[in-house]
């Protein structure tokens, strides 16, 4: 067991520094005026701490020759740093008080700082928390990612409909990242291969690139929570290779001086803002191929600096873990690399591949799963198209044909190349073969991926398929967001319960102490009067805090079911319309959600719930019993906010949908009772907290399947239920958008005449009687404390530390800085 890390700094030091900072760096002396100003001199002296232990922990682990983990990843979701750095300083404390002695609370200086929101959603987030964990448990890790200048887009709402404007996160700097000139990568792309003969009859393929692009690190440092280790995660941004054609400038070229500059900054210009669909765009296609090489030149730049061309410890030395499919070309970059850099033979190049790369799968659904087309590659990366196929060649001639001979439809259907009038290359594919392990994000995923997606491969590649279940770093999660709470924790649990969460387990048995019940309910009011605050802010709606605060936080999808949640407020709506004293506890439903902007359905289900939340919320007939509140632009700064203030987590996506879920497990941890299908990780979650403390309903992965399988009708539902007739038929009326009935429509032509794709007719009744014994048991405030504690108490298994040990322990095989072994 580690011991703790001395505090870097006293108060009176970290003041000082500050000041220093605020006078030499920035050249503000009207302190009062300027918080921004504050922010960045306590960023920088932060800094000061952090960049020593980067330095130290660079030192250690090259004295060691550390093994290390690369983890490639095209989003990384990381919120604001500030807050969290502090924390994990132990200098948070220190921190508040020097801040006050100038005039200003710590808070409202957070508030001054950018989101890094480099990411989509759950796979962006995922690799944030992972981080964290690893520089928590001391791993020598690396991420590597783009430097995308805007990142995820910025989310209004212009009466009702969502407006996307461009994040600038970066417009006016960012005091947590370096410039890494010294190591700049270039990156060859397009033209043509070139087949030599050598004297012994083979052949040498000399690759002539079209352009050159360079690749310039950014590194943010990532601070370990109490532990001795700084990691980084490193960022490339795209610019042109010879800087600005100066000789085309003066000769009167402005024009093409600048486009060639354009077309290379592109590439890290934006980030595609799809969560879970492929874009198929040539530039995304580059994106990926740019950020790949890139890393992967810098992974072997790292270890020649130790080993020279010594290569027999590559793969001792390095893995590389894929977030999804999306950094597949760094298979395909080292494989050529090998090859026809350091003359390699085929084979030996592929067997060290296959030592060194594992791949995560988040997801079946099948819009997700990518493919680029042959003609794509061919134009784009020639030389890494021609090593496909001879991967491909090898896997189908040595490999399918061994276990299946003469099988031609089982070449057909596991070939990396799937062919049709487009040929497509299948990334999936080329990462299971080439991958030593394939992970899923849950058990009941995994599970999936061996029986539904990958059959074949399971049975060709027996022990490679495996689950490694998501978690959530409890630092940010609940330590940095939620003080109150967690001074509670530490005053009932003796351990470090943010370094070692299963501890929390201990207050499960003041889960009846009425004393314990009233503090813990407490602090979940007081969240809930200053996410009241919030709500009043961003939206003008009145909520109160005494409501169940009922909370759907996720993208929007229409597989994530936000339209079922708003079919039966619709419901409960018209109860209560119908009998004013319908017996319900009131309830605040409280959403948080980007749409992709091409999202047709999604961009009409948040204008859907913004028109009725409009009529519901002005409504005076049912005394303030329901309200419904759309808080724009969802992140983690606005997760933050919300979680420590939930009741109720809405995890009600379509069995077998979601692969894992994260937000489940942040809301458990700080004290929300989940209503959910068997989806993900909700069924860890049940299995942890058990039947009693939370809401499960509809219809398993097993009855959706037979569902499909009797002829899924969704008129079945909406002629015997008059509840989903009416919700449905309402949507075309102009009851909430007058003059303009029809406007709502949309959702119900998906649900009827759309098919029902997502099956929320199938769990409507289902879930309206869950959501009135959830509303039963909320009324009983003995019985609802009790419940709510459990859920924090038994969150321990999805610290995203356990997720790393259990990669370290099955995949990675890493060994801790300062570790006995
Ligand atoms: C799952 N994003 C969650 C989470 O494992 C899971 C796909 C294509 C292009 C851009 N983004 C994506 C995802 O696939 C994604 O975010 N998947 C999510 O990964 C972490 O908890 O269930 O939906």
């Amino acid at each position: 067991m580690a011991t703790a890390i001395k505090k870097p700094l006293t108060t009176a030091q970290f003041k000082k520094k500050v000041l220093q900072h605020l006078n030499f760096t920035s050249s503000q002396d009207d302190l009062a005026q300027n918080p921004t100003a504050v922010l960045k001199a306590v960023c920088l002296t932060v800094n000061e701490v952090v960049y020593e232990k980067l330095t130290e922990t660079n030192k250690y682990h090259k004295e060691h020759k550390s093994r290390s983990i690369n983890y490639l990843s095209l989003e990384y979701l990381m919120g604001r740093m500030l807050s969290n750095n502090l924390h994990n300083l132990d200098l948070f404390d220190v921190a508040q008080k020097a801040v006050a002695s100038l005039g200003f609370e710590i808070e409202d200086i957070f508030e001054e700082g950018h989101d890094l929101a480099l990411g989509n959603g759950g796979l962006g987030r995922l690799a944030a928390c992972f981080l964290d964990s690893l520089a928590t448990m001391d791993f020598n890790a690396v991420g590597y990612g783009i430097h995308y200048e805007h990142g995820l887009f910025k989310q209004q709402f212009h009466q009702g409909r969502q407006i996307e404007t461009p994040d600038e996160w970066r417009e006016y700097g960012n005091p947590w990242e370096v410039c890494r000139p010294e190591a700049v990568q270039y990156i060859p792309l397009f033209g043509h291969v070139e087949s030599i003969a050598n004297n012994d009859g083979s052949v040498k393929k000399v690759w002539h690139s079209g352009q050159t692009i360079k690749g310039v690190p950014w590194d943010v440092p990532i601070v370990g929570y109490n532990s001795k280790t700084v990691n980084v995660l490193r960022l490339w941004e795209s610019r042109a290779s010879s800087h600005f054609d100066w000789d085309q400038f003066n000769s009167g070229a402005y024009q093409d001086a600048h486009s060639a500059q354009n077309h290379a900054e592109t590439i890290s210009k934006v980030l595609y803002p799809n969560d879970e669909t492929d874009a198929g765009k040539e530039l995304r296609f580059i994106q990926q191929y740019f950020f790949c090489a890139c890393s992967i030149k810098d992974i072997i730049k790292r270890y020649q600096e130790q080993f020279g061309d010594d290569w027999s410890q590559f793969s001792k030395q390095v893995v590389i873990q894929l977030n999804d499919t999306h950094p597949t070309i760094a298979i395909l970059e080292l494989m050529r690399t090998l090859i026809d850099e350091y003359d390699f033979a085929w084979n030996d190049a592929f067997a060290m591949c296959r030592e060194i790369f594992a791949y995560t799968n988040h997801t079946l659904l099948p819009e997700a799963l990518e493919k680029w087309s042959v003609a794509l590659f061919d134009r784009v990366l020639p030389r890494h198209l021609e090593i496909l196929f001879s991967i491909n060649e090898f896997f189908l001639n040595e490999e399918v044909a061994k276990l299946w001979p003469n099988d031609h439809q089982m070449r057909g259907r596991l070939s990396i190349i799937e062919e049709g009038p487009e040929k497509m290359v299948r990334m999936a594919h080329l990462c299971v073969v080439t991958s030593f392990k394939v992970n899923g994000v849950a058990q009941i995923h995994s599970d999936l991926v061996k029986s539904d997606l990958f059959p074949e491969f399971n049975q060709l590649y027996p022990n490679k398929l495996t689950n490694v279940t998501n978690g959530v770093t409890p630092r940010r999660w609940l330590k940095a967001c939620n003080p109150e709470l967690s001074k509670l924790l530490d005053s009932k649990v003796k351990t470090d319960w943010a370094k070692n969460l299963s501890s929390l387990s201990t207050v499960a048995k003041f889960a009846d102490d009425e004393k314990f019940q009233q503090e813990f309910m407490s602090i979940k009011h007081n969240n809930k009067v200053k996410l009241a605050e919030e709500i009043l802010a961003s939206t003008g709606v009145v909520v109160s805090p005494d409501a169940i605060f009922d909370v759907q936080i996720k993208r929007l999808h229409e597989y994530k079911r936000q339209h079922l949640s708003f079919l039966h407020i619709l419901a409960l709506y018209r109860r209560l319309l119908a009998d004013p004293d319908y017996d319900m506890h009131p309830r605040v439903y409280i959403f948080g959600a980007k749409a992709a902007p091409g999202y047709y359905l999604a961009k009409e289900i948040i204008y859907a719930i913004n028109k009725v939340a409009d009529k519901i919320n002005n409504d005076d007939r049912i005394n303030g019993k329901l309200k419904v509140v759309f808080m724009p632009n969802y992140r983690v700064t606005l997760a933050e906010k919300i979680i420590p203030a939930a009741d109720v987590s809405e995890q009600i996506s379509t069995a077998g949908k979601e692969a894992s879920g994260t937000g489940n497990m942040k809301l458990a941890l700080n004290g929300a009772v989940t209503i959910g299908t068997l989806d993900g990780a909700n069924v860890e979650i049940a299995e942890e907290v058990g039947d009693d403390n939370i809401f499960i309903f509809g219809n398993t992965v097993d009855d959706i399947k037979a569902l499909a399988a009797n002829g899924y009708n969704p008129y079945d539902y909406y002629n015997n239920d008059e509840e989903i007739k009416a919700c449905l038929d309402w949507l075309h009326t102009d009851y909430f958008t007058p003059g303009k009935p029809g406007e709502l429509s949309a959702i119900a032509h998906s649900l009827l005449d759309g098919g029902d794709p997502y099956r929320l007719l199938a769990d409507f009744a289902d879930y309206a009687k869950a959501n009135t014994a959830l509303d039963q048991a909320y009324k009983d405030k003995t019985r609802w404390a009790r419940m709510a504690i459990i859920n924090t108490a038994k969150m321990g298994k999805f610290t995203s530390d356990r997720s790393i040990q259990d990669y370290v322990d099955n995949i990675w095989k890493l060994t801790p800085m300062n570790s006995k072994n």
